[in-house]
């Protein structure tokens, strides 16, 4: 199953529907009918095969969302090139792992943030590609591809340090998100409004494919901004919103009477990416009247597990397995757990990714018998609603951004002055968490100023710890493992 025949379902079915509303950061409104993307993707097209690209390259992007995001998306699908799409807030460090590794033949940018770009890096801007492209000639080119032709490469940190970019093929999102338009009952009747980066799946697996799948008309924001968003909803009036937790715990600020009339437009309101809080639930059904319905992902495997559109959405829990996912609870040595039982979630079906890039030792580890072993520890009700309990690893979800503590503690550890360190996430109520560290530093060398601006050219800014705590010695097993849960409590 290949992307380009769903998305003509939009693309030309509904070529002179108005498709996309940009809102330019000056708040002034881009409008697209689908035909008019489906053209501005052709001349991208003819302009890549110009400069050499083809079939199994890779192209990056590290872009705020725009329209030249979903171009280069749809141009990737019409090729068969490997879209890389890089977090607008990865530094130096994490810029130059992803773009050597990836070794894409350039990497789309805008002027704004080609500073971050690592010397030697092909950089190509991306204005000057949209307004090269309007002088190519009209008309489609594409190549065939099915479901195994590899689409993009996303780059998830695994509990070793460095990310690993996971392979995800046209039938990996095709998959997805027919499953989520046919399950969430989504149509060309639906107002999407579009706040999420498209740099990780959650905007661009699901928000980009239900939109283009279902074709209904999508209102995309360059990020999501708290203090605009009430206005946002005012303006659009959308009928289905797709967020992170965080973004809930910022619309509960909103007044009573707003948030009832902007509730009883939405039909639904689907949260992912990182707990929700059962408090966040609730609040938001008694101040907009509308119950969110939380699913679970993750990079290498798109959607596994979501509470019914038809049926209880219950608080605390992300449901049942998706349709096309086989779900398994597994002990430590790897035989099924009973209902009621803790286990590690494994999964099997056509949206798990073909493997990581260039890595079978890690593709090795993380599959076994055919299943995704996902690292994420859950347990399965009697009725078969799944609640996650945490992780196998240390990995913190910061505003749905994910910190693998190791990766810092590395950097860390690299600074003048410091003996040892180890990252926790603390408690955040707006953020879900935030990394903090605990350091042993030689107070005669150790300079927190100095530490904190340096990891800071090197590091995104959700990753810096919010505080060094400086404790004499780590709390440690006899085996020399850190015991983070005897830590000193953190406060600000
Ligand atoms: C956040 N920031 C951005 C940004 N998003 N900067 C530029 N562009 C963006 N797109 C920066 C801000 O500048 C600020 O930096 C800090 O992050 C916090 O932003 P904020 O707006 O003050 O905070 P807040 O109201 O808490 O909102 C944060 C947020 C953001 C919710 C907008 O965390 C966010 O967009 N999260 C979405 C993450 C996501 O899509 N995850 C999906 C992964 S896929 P500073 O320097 O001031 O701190 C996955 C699988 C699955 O997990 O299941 O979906
Ligand atoms: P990523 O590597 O960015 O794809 O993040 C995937 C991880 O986010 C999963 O392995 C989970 O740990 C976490 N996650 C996603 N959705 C949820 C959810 N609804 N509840 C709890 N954790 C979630």
């Amino acid at each position: 199953m290949s992307l380009l025949p769903l998305f003509d379902l939009s693309l030309r079915g509904r070529a002179a529907t108005p498709g996309l509303e940009f809102v330019r950061p000056d708040g002034s409104l881009a409008s697209f009918t689908f035909g008019e993307l489906d053209a501005r993707s052709d001349l991208l097209v003819r302009l890549l095969l110009a400069r050499g690209l083809k079939t199994g390259d890779r192209l990056a992007f590290f872009l705020q969302n725009r329209v030249e995001v979903i171009d280069l998306w749809l141009a990737g699908a019409k090729l068969g090139l490997i879209i890389v799409p890089v977090n607008v807030l990865y530094r130096e460090r994490e810029l130059r792992h992803i773009l050597t590794d990836s070794a894409p033949t350039a990497v789309v940018t805008s002027r704004d943030l080609a500073a971050f770009i690592p010397a030697g890096v092909p950089v190509w801007d991306v204005d000057a590609l949209s307004a090269e492209s309007v002088g190519q000639p009209a008309g489609r080119v594409a190549v065939p591809a099915d479901a195994d032709t590899p689409m993009s490469l996303i780059y998830t940190s695994g509990t070793t340090g460095a990310s690993k970019g996971a392979v995800l093929t046209q039938g990996n999102f095709a998959t997805n998100a027919l499953a989520l338009v046919t399950g969430w009952g989504i149509t060309a009747a639906d107002r999407f409004l579009c706040a999420l980066p498209l740099f990780h799946v959650h905007g661009l697996g699901n928000g980009i494919h239900c939109w283009l799948l279902s074709g209904c008309v999508m209102r995309l924001h360059e990020r999501f901004e708290h203090a605009k968003a009430a206005a946002w909803f005012e303006d659009f009036r959308p009928t289905l919103f797709f967020g992170v937790p965080a973004m809930y715990v910022r619309l509960l600020e909103l007044p009573s009477e707003q948030a009832r009339a902007i509730g009883a437009r939405l039909r639904l309101a689907v949260s992912g990416s990182a707990p929700l809080p059962t408090e966040v639930h609730e609040k938001f059904r008694q101040l907009y009247g509308s119950v969110i319905l939380e699913r679970y992902g993750m990079t290498e495997t798109l959607m596994n597990v979501g509470n019914p559109y038809e049926g209880e959405r219950r608080p605390g829990t992300v449901g049942l397995p998706l349709p096309h996912v086989a779900v398994s609870i597994r002990d430590e040595a790897g035989a099924p757990v009973a209902d009621g039982v803790t286990g590690e979630v494994w999964v099997k079906g056509p949206n798990v990714c073909a493997g990581y890039w260039r890595r079978p030792e890690a593709t090795a580890a993380a599959w076994r018998d055919g299943w995704f072993r996902t690292g994420d520890v859950g347990v399965r009700a009697a009725d078969g609603y799944i609640t996650l309990q945490g992780r196998r690893s240390d990995l913190i979800i910061s505003g749905g951004f994910n910190i693998y503590p190791r990766e810092i503690e590395e950097l860390i550890l690299e600074q003048p002055g410091l003996r040892e360190a180890v990252v926790v996430g603390v408690p955040d109520p707006v953020r879900g968490e935030l990394p903090v560290a605990y350091v042993v530093v030689d107070p005669a060398v150790f300079d927190e100023a100095a530490v904190g601006a340096r990891l800071r050219t090197q590091l995104a800014s959700f990753k810096l710890p919010r505080a060094f705590v400086r404790v004499e010695a780590l709390p440690r097993t006899a085996l020399g493992k850190v015991q983070k849960h005897l830590l000193p409590k953190w406060r600000e």
